[in-house]
């Protein structure tokens, strides 16, 4: 446990924690390297040796206070059957969502599926790399996974509103919950010190039927997490309801987008902040990139606030920026 499980626990700490969404991937050569040698991704990430070396990649580049797990949110859907697959410059493609075979799985066959995920955890949770820092287990949100396990591919811009007519929607939200649930405890219970819940299309969702796809199960997850003693951060991506959110969800802590004025945030929402920066930042020219850091470093000085994006590291990002923001954030 380190600096940032810290931070949102309110304690007093030295700096400002630091950590990026997709720290590890394309950006890192040392990423591609591995990549290219292994075309399946889904097969990659349950390489628990392959995918811990991914996790500590870039802790042995830069100074970061936590590293996250090598994984996808995908492996709920693919937990529960469906079939995943990730195709080169298209993304996420998923097959046939068979409600019956679904609502019929047992934890047991799941686990079956998910199991190196937590020897991958467990490995990497003992390495000394991470002494004093924190490793980050993830999900996928109720409605997001919901969203591709109907949907079958990434959503991209527009939401199709068949999804609102599904006729099994309660009982595959419910059994969606249960495996959010189990995977973090099996997550947490491997040596995950803090969970993040990626809601990556909650700003697709009507915001009429919030309650219903987004508040109702995600505070349920929320309390589960929280009594396994495990913090949350949640990232609700391109809402525009964040305190609203916080109030009712009740995380530890709240990753905002990088549309959301970091100022309105500041002045509204009490709990600790994590993220806002535009990942594009990290393209610019390096003074443009550090005015932009300074800019969320001191609109959040006098608050608990966690260093990290608007959404995750771009592929073209040169790996040399990336050191030069976390040095600047650290010194800061
Ligand atoms: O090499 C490749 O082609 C694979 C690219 C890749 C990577 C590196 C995918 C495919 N997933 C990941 C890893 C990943 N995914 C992590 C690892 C840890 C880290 O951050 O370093 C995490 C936390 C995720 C989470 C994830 N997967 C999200 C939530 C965050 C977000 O980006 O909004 C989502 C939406 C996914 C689905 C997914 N996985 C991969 C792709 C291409 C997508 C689709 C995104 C989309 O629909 O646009």
């Amino acid at each position: 446990m380190g600096i940032l499980k810290d931070c949102i626990k309110n304690k007093e700490i030295k700096g400002t924690p630091i950590w990026f969404m997709r720290q590890a991937g394309r950006y890192l050569p040392e990423f591609r390297k591995i990549r290219s040698n292994n075309s399946n991704f889904i097969n990659l990430c349950l390489n628990p040796d392959l995918s811990k070396e991914i996790t500590i990649q870039p802790l042995k580049r830069f100074n970061l206070d936590a590293a996250i797990v090598f994984s996808d949110i995908l492996f709920i859907p693919y937990g529960l059957g469906q079939n995943v697959e990730f195709e080169k410059n298209f993304g996420p493609r998923l097959g046939e969502l068979d409600i019956k075979s679904i609502l019929e799985i047992t934890e047991k066959d799941i686990l079956n599926k998910l199991n190196p995920i937590y020897k991958l955890i467990s490995m990497t949770s003992k390495e000394k790399i991470l002494k004093d820092k924190d490793l980050i287990g993830f999900v996928g949100a109720t409605w997001t996974i919901f969203l591709y396990m109907f949907n079958k591919k990434s959503p991209r811009k527009t939401l199709n509103e068949d999804i609102y007519n599904y006729p099994n929607t309660d009982e595959l939200i419910n059994k969606i919950i249960d495996v959010q649930k189990l995977h973090i405890k099996k997550q947490v219970e491997s040596g995950a010190t803090i969970i993040q819940i990626f809601d990556s299309w909650a700003g697709l969702l009507d915001e009429k039927k919030k309650d219903k796809y987004i508040y109702e199960p995600t505070k349920k997850i929320v309390e589960f997490t929280r009594k396994l003693g495990a913090e949350v951060i949640c990232f609700p991506r391109c809402i525009k309801y964040y305190k609203e959110y916080c109030d009712i969800v009740g995380p530890s802590a709240i990753n905002i987008d990088y549309e959301v004025d970091p100022i309105k945030i500041a002045e509204n929402i009490n709990i600790p902040i994590q993220g806002g920066m535009n990942p594009n930042c990290l393209l610019l020219e390096k003074n443009d990139m550090l005015k932009n850091a300074k800019k969320y470093l001191t609109i959040f000085k006098n608050r608990k606030y966690i260093f990290n994006l608007g959404h995750g590291v771009m592929p073209e990002t040169n790996p040399e920026n990336v050191k030069i923001l976390v040095d600047f954030v650290k010194d800061f």
